[in-house]
């Protein structure tokens, strides 16, 4: 069996007594910094009557307080950082969809170290220096555009920053530079992939080997579909910008089974959402990391809200870090329709399974006569619109279909949904993460706020 090559093979293949020996020096420098520079982290720990002489092993830390999205965001823009922003050589921002954007800075040791993970990665994946690297993620104010194009450059790959959108000249890009590598979300890859065919270009003028795809939940049936399609291997690259942004972990393409965390960066926990409490290792629970090593805004036991389980079992590529399980899902994404619990990826697994769908989907959640009422909108293949001929409407009617999808939902997920079958083309194609739920409940709701904020009121 040939030797696998890793970009740091000191790092990636410590034995577990060496890295947990590292990870407590650094954990405890960590901790002395934050109770020092973080007002935020200093009242905290005092509240919670902890501080580094508490930290004996690496268990004692499940006695210190998590860091929560709204933390940073209460403390927007830059108060939960430990260095002054004479330090920071670069800022990132989440969308701030849901309110004020969550910011993240990086020292010039940051950018480094992002780089370093972000190269171990690409190695795991099957990248070699010298591979042309088409990289679609979007660039600005989003990690995933600028993190995978400085680990591809210290990689010492030849990057293409096509970041998102414009996917036709994306694929005469790919076509023209002849691209091994495509990193994006799987949702763009799938973009790519359908807007070739509708173009009728053939699969044999790209090069395209492997996908290194993240920044959303993915189900396996998924992975299947693009791999199918591009012919490519799609490989699970995960992160999140209140660690680092993408390289917190990778899924190597020997073991193909879970992502290497680089843990000498980033200790993950698994945690009992509700209670808080730390979970064995093999159980599944919210993941939740601590930095060891970030400069400019170290967080203290993050919690991610993303739902994993950890695995220390030997992989195949000999790599000896943790492995986190693909992400199931996201703990705010949690649909609740009529009492039953459902999430949007246990859903499309049901609908990629079935081969008369394509792997377009929305799931449109509304409230009628004070019910919810999910609707599952899905698009049927360009095949079997063929067979059934030309309609008006986006929606198409094939009620045999649509109930027996209805009943698939039921028996497998418990859940009641409408199911609407729509042409090829009608559901919004991804150019970033996907959007996969449409809250109409949500928008009526903030429609209203925003109305009444508008509205003048008069206090005579
Ligand atoms: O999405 C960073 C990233 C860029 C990762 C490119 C991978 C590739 P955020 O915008 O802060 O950062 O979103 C982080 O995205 O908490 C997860 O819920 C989700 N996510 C990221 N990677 C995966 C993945 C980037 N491989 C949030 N599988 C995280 C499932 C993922 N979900």
């Amino acid at each position: 069996m040939s030797k696998t090559f890793m970009w740091n093979e000191k790092c990636e293949r410590m034995s577990r007594s060496e890295l947990e020996n590292l990870q407590l020096g650094r954990l405890k420098t960590l901790i002395e910094s934050l109770y020092k520079k973080v007002p935020f982290y200093k009242e905290r720990m005092d509240k919670a009557g902890v501080s580094a002489s508490s930290l004996k092993t690496l268990a004692d830390l499940k006695f210190f307080p998590f860091t929560k999205k709204t933390d940073l965001r209460e403390n927007y823009p830059f108060g939960l950082f430990s260095e002054p922003l004479s330090n920071v050589t670069r800022l990132h921002a989440s969308s701030g969809t849901k309110g004020k954007p969550t910011v993240v800075g990086y020292t010039k040791n940051d950018i480094d170290m992002w780089s370093e993970v972000c190269a171990r990665s690409l190695c795991a994946a099957g990248a070699r220096p010298g591979d042309i690297l088409h990289n679609s993620y979007g660039y600005g104010l989003f990690t995933g555009g600028m993190g995978m194009h400085y680990g591809a450059e210290k990689f010492g790959a030849t990057v293409v920053p096509a970041s998102g959108g414009r996917t036709q000249q994306q694929i005469l890009l790919l076509q023209d530079f002849g691209a091994r590598i495509l990193c994006s979300t799987p949702s763009y890859a799938l973009n790519i992939a359908y807007t070739m065919e509708e173009l009728g270009i053939k699969r044999d003028t790209i090069k395209l080997e492997r996908g290194i795809f993240g920044a959303e939940p993915w189900t396996e049936e998924l992975r299947s579909q693009i791999e199918d399609k591009l012919k490519i291997e799609a490989l699970d690259i995960y992160g999140l910008s209140e660690i680092v942004g993408p390289g917190v972990s990778m899924e190597c393409a020997e073991g193909r089974n879970g992502l290497h965390i680089w843990e000498d960066h980033f200790l993950p926990e698994i945690i009992d959402p509700v209670t808080g409490d730390v979970l064995p290792i093999g159980e599944e629970g919210e993941l939740v990391f601590t930095t060891l090593t970030k400069e400019a805004i170290p967080v203290l036991r993050y919690r991610t809200g993303d739902i994993s389980r950890l695995s220390l079992e030997t992989c195949a590529c000999g790599r000896t870090t943790a492995r986190m399980q693909r992400v199931r899902a996201r703990l705010d994404d949690m649909l609740i329709i009529r009492g039953v619990n459902v999430y949007p990826s246990e859903i499309e697994k049901v609908l990629l399974a079935l081969e008369e769908l394509s792997p377009h989907y929305q799931l449109v959640i509304d409230r009628r006569k004070a019910l919810d009422v999910l609707s599952v909108q899905v698009e049927v293949t360009d095949e079997l619109t063929k067979q059934w001929g030309h309609f008006d409407n986006d929606c198409v009617e094939f009620s045999n279909l649509s109930t027996h999808i209805q009943t698939l939902l039921k028996d497998n997920l418990g859940i009641t949904a409408d199911v609407q079958l729509m042409k090829p083309k009608a559901v919004p194609r991804s150019e970033g993460k996907a959007v996969r739920v449409v809250d109409k409940r949500k928008e009526d709701k903030s429609q209203a706020e925003s109305a009444a904020v508008k509205t003048p009121v008069s206090k005579h």
